[in-house]
């Protein structure tokens, strides 16, 4: 089986990136930047231009959470990082799935406000502090969970809290509490997580 992903330094890919690492799986990993990502080239694997992108044996799997979903299934034997059935398997794909579909759409809502170059200072400024505060709501969640779970899903890491830990790091002007730090600061100190920070560049901030 070859494995190719395609990355952007500290963005959401950097979660199946870490994946890769944390089960031992060979792969090539190509960086990329938004231009490269809406050339014809790579819009004909992903016709959306977006990242991540895994290449399985030449056939393009989209979406961060079939891509971490698959790996897990094929790579994941022990269910490490991921239960392999009932309930536990259920609250760590709730987990993944609130973290892919519910606060990285949310942070998306900010940083998308600078393509928006129609409105004016004030209007931007005042939808900011709207989409940054359900970004806050849901960091305040994340926490009000954490102060009853070690991690995400339960009483085991699983590959929801790599996605957290990535999607914290992204800098917006939000404050994370302590059971969030508690864990980010957990998962990013991993050698397979370090090891990512490296390849990609990135210093993590979000623990300190
Ligand atoms: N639903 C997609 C979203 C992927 C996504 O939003 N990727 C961002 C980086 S975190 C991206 O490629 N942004 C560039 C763009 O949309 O132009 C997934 O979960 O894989």
């Amino acid at each position: 089986m070859s494995y190719q992903l395609y990355y952007k330094p500290g963005a959401c890919s950097m979660a199946p990136h870490v994946l890769l690492n944390e089960l031992g799986v060979a792969f090539e990993g190509t960086e990329v930047t938004i231009d490269q990502m809406k050339s014809p080239e790579f819009m004909k694997l992903n016709p959306r231009g977006q990242i991540p992108l895994l290449i399985v044996d030449g056939e393009p799997v989209k979406e961060g959470a079939a891509i971490m979903t698959y790996l897990l299934d094929t790579h994941d034997k022990e269910g490490k990082l991921m239960p392999k059935s009932g309930l536990p398997r259920a609250k760590a794909l709730e987990w993944l799935a609130w973290c892919n579909s519910s606060l990285h759409p949310a942070c998306g809502k900010v940083f998308g406000l600078g393509k928006l170059t129609s409105l004016d200072e004030k209007a931007t400024e005042e939808l900011k502090k709207a989409y940054v505060s359900q970004v806050q709501a849901l960091w305040d969640e994340a926490d009000a969970r954490l102060a009853k779970t070690k991690y995400l899903a339960g009483d085991t890491l699983t590959v929801a809290d790599i996605l957290l830990s990535v999607i914290a790091n992204w800098g917006l002007p939000v404050t994370l509490g302590a059971n969030v730090k508690r864990v980010i600061s957990e998962v990013s100190k991993r050698p397979a997580y370090q090891k990512t920070l490296a390849t990609e560049h990135v210093e993590y901030k979000a623990a300190a």
